[in-house]
């Protein structure tokens, strides 16, 4: 039978272009998308949808059993700001849905994709080519929940040989849908503003580093994560993955080779700034390129080149 794919958080930064890409790889009848909106929003064009709360254990038993669904994408998730004002919120979605998937996918044999996040390292950590193991103490709530997060989903396949992976996502860049509550989206941001004033004022501070990665990529390293040999994983959850680290005034300076002009200030807001600080400058992905040939294709240059043209193409 055809693999039949459902995915929580459609509607999110990357669920809206995943399920596409999914429904390009599976088909788009086997590729259940599923968020908290009544029906299916039209950017999700015309494949199953269901409106599903992750904390409704129900709902998500009833949808794997009605599409008889063998893999899971779980990315339903509050992100890193909106989850240092809604902690409570982001423990029970973040955490709490992730358990009810995996509790599910022990029930069912349904296989797991969930992401972690760079979140998942904290001002301990290494900050500097992060190696795939390490200290993780994050200080922040999301981040608390992705460390958990990937620990418990290794507990449910060492304990009940449930096939989870995952990897750890730098800040995603995209020109589709825009990220909602998280601390790198002033780098999704700028190039709206830099399209539309020539100018873009950063609540991030200069010299702040973050890893990041366009889009396309990250959707690359789910589906080939989703289909590696499962023989070849030296590690669940979850792999370290990038595709480059700059800072404000790298990423300006880029803008500026398209719009000479573009002029950025800052207003730096301390909430995120510490967010940020707190996370890696760079990531080594060494382990996900040796076990699953990871390879991003998109560097600054070429993201800032296609983000402009797609963003021109929207009518920004
Ligand atoms: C956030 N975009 O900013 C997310 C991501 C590494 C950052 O997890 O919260």
């Amino acid at each position: 039978m055809a693999d039949r794919v459902l995915v929580t958080g459609s509607l999110g930064q990357i669920g809206t272009e995943l399920v596409l890409a999914l429904r390009k790889h599976y088909g788009t009848q086997n590729v259940i998308a599923s968020d908290l909106h009544d029906c299916c929003p039209e950017v999700l064009g015309d494949g199953p949808y269901e409106r599903i709360d992750v904390m409704d254990t129900a709902k998500l038993a009833e949808t794997v059993k009605k599409y008889s669904v063998n893999k899971i994408v779980n990315l339903a998730a509050l992100l890193s700001a909106v989850a240092e004002d809604k902690p409570a919120l982001a423990y029970q979605v973040n955490l709490g849905g992730l358990f009810n998937i995996l509790e599910l996918a022990r029930e069912t044999g349904c296989s797991v994709f969930t992401p972690s996040s760079i979140a998942a390292f904290g001002p301990s950590t290494p900050a500097d080519q992060t190696p795939q193991t390490t200290i993780q103490r994050p200080n922040t709530m999301y981040g608390v929940t992705k460390v958990a997060g990937e620990i418990l989903a290794d507990y449910y396949h060492y304990k009940f040989n449930v096939d989870t992976r995952g990897v750890r996502f730098p800040g995603l860049i995209s020109y589709a849908a825009l990220p909602g509550g998280g601390t790198t989206d002033y780098a999704v941001h700028i190039y709206y503003e830099a399209l539309k004033q020539k100018a873009y004022t950063s609540y991030i501070a200069a010299g702040t580093y973050m890893d990041m990665m366009y889009m396309p990529d990250a959707l690359d390293a789910i589906i080939n994560l989703m289909e590696a040999d499962p023989s070849r994983l030296n590690h669940r959850n979850a792999y370290n993955v990038t595709a480059m680290s700059f800072e404000p005034e790298m990423l300006a300076a880029e803008i500026r080779k398209h719009i000479p002009d573009f002029k950025l200030d800052y207003d730096v807001d301390p909430v995120r700034q510490a967010i940020a600080d707190s996370w890696p400058n760079s990531l080594d992905d060494q382990a996900a390129r040796d076990d699953w040939d990871w390879n991003p294709k998109y560097d600054l240059s070429a993201m800032t080149t296609d983000m402009l043209a797609k963003l021109k193409e929207k009518g920004i």
